[in-house]
């Protein structure tokens, strides 16, 4: 696939749950793009390389040849309006409607999961960080799967949330790492039927996911 030079810039592996998103999405296009890291959690210094990258001060940033793009789910919808050889939404406009309100509602929301069970993608913490808040967020997101995968997996040809991977999938990457971290009970939480387990395996057993984890691995000297 022919681009401009891009540059993406995203925090440590092990923590940068953000950042994994499109990471992970531009693997799977098998785009060509030279990844620059930035040191999280080192408060001013981390501030100040963000800032070097966008005015946001934040990670990712997508450099797409002179332009820079922040935020996880802009870039990604821009390489989806830029590549769409790349299919990172599906053909099915009901889908792709579908898979933009959920990609949102993980955006906007999960705060309690995002901030009791923070990505931490070479540990693991069985029942660390679980209270309700958290337990609701969880039995959310595996009816988010569950749904999905009912309405539009199989139709869509994979084992992806909506058949063949999207947006969508990266959008939720980062959770289904907590929850192998964090490991809570998922049919207590609403998987009865074993939809969300079986789709956590088909995120992990990715190749660029696991790909990702050996990266944080070799960050955290691990
Ligand atoms: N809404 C933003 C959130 C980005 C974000 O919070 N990134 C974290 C790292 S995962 C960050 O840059 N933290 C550094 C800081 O706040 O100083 C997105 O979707 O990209």
């Amino acid at each position: 696939m022919h681009t401009p030079p891009l540059q993406l810039v995203i925090g440590d592996k092990n923590w940068s749950s953000w950042s994994l998103r499109p990471w992970l999405a531009m693997k799977v296009a098998g785009l060509d793009f030279e990844e620059v890291d930035v040191t999280l959690r080192q408060s001013a210094e981390t501030k100040a390389q963000c800032l070097s990258h966008s005015p946001a001060g934040k990670v990712p940033v997508l450099k797409w040849a002179d332009e820079t793009i922040w935020d996880s789910l802009a870039i990604l919808e821009t390489l989806a309006d830029r590549l769409p050889d790349a299919r990172l939404w599906p053909e099915d406009a009901q889908a792709r409607a579908h898979g933009r309100a959920i990609s949102a509602e993980m955006h906007s929301g999960f705060t309690a999961l995002r901030r009791d069970m923070p990505m931490d993608c070479t540990h693991h913490r069985p029942g660390e960080g679980m209270n309700d808040a958290v337990a609701e967020d969880i039995s959310r997101i595996i009816a988010i799967w569950t749904e999905a995968r009912g309405r539009f997996g199989e139709a869509g040809g994979g084992p992806y949330l909506l058949g063949t991977f999207s947006i969508a999938d990266a959008m939720y990457a980062p959770v289904v790492s907590r929850l192998e971290t964090y490991a809570p009970d998922l049919v207590a939480l609403g998987d009865r039927d074993g939809t969300a387990r079986a789709y956590m395996e088909t995120i992990n057993s990715m190749t660029e996911m696991r790909e990702w984890v050996l990266g944080a691995r070799a960050q955290m000297g691990r």
